[in-house]
């Protein structure tokens, strides 16, 4: 088994991206599965090229991307990816996209196909903060999302993929009051429990993940 990690160049005029960072720490094996590292550019559709040239060179059975969310407080597990681009801010090559469909003949969404609430569940047993998320935005995050379970569903079959956002570093925080932030080694600690959880569950676990609103 072979799963492809992808992370975010810094974006928005930040200096750093705690997603590649983390991404770049992960181990090249875990257990006896091979771990490839990739960074992507935090740029509309370039982006998802970047992933699918990983995809054709190294034939990954699962495609697991990781980003920053930016505010978040712990390790959010994605469930869907969205058919549209809404970008509040430009990306890396000063796009701004306003409210465009990612693949005009896609589907309006993609569920993500790894075991979402198993990997929650496996992070929070070693103490960290998790939780199921409903939207991964309308900007660069969201299109990964689905852009990469659209390119799997349309010519790469029996390959899962999925997305977790991450919150800042604490450093990314020092200028703000009030603002969550995660130490770059207990992130990468999650990824791997969550890692774990995608190597031992094929299918997902069925515990409560949802929330009220
Ligand atoms: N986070 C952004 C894009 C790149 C990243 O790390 C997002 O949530 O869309």
């Amino acid at each position: 088994m072979k799963i492809l990690v992808t992370g975010f160049d810094p974006f928005n005029n930040d200096i750093i991206n705690p997603s590649i960072e983390a991404v770049r720490l992960l181990p090249n094996f875990i257990n006896e599965v091979e771990i490839i590292k990739i960074e992507v550019p935090t740029v509309f559709f370039k982006s998802l090229n970047i992933i699918e040239e990983a995809i054709i060179k190294y034939q990954p059975d699962v495609v697991l991307s990781i980003g920053q969310a930016g505010g978040r407080s712990d390790i959010s597990i994605e469930r869907i990816g969205i058919n549209i681009d809404d970008a509040k801010i430009v990306d890396n090559e000063n796009n701004q996209i306003i409210d465009d469909k990612i693949f005009v003949d896609g589907p309006d969404a993609y569920f993500t196909t790894l075991p979402i609430k198993a990997m929650v569940e496996n992070i929070k047993k070693y103490g960290i903060p998790s939780s199921i998320s409903n939207s991964a935005g309308t900007f660069v995050c969201n299109h990964v999302t689905y852009g990469v379970a659209h390119l799997l569903g349309t010519k790469y079959a029996n390959k899962r993929s999925g997305f977790i956002h991450i919150p800042y570093l604490p450093s990314q925080t020092l200028m703000f009051s009030n603002v969550a932030s995660m130490e770059l080694n207990t992130i990468v600690k999650a990824i791997i429990y969550a890692i774990h959880a995608i190597i031992e569950n094929e299918n997902d676990i069925k515990v409560t993940g949802g929330k009220l609103h």
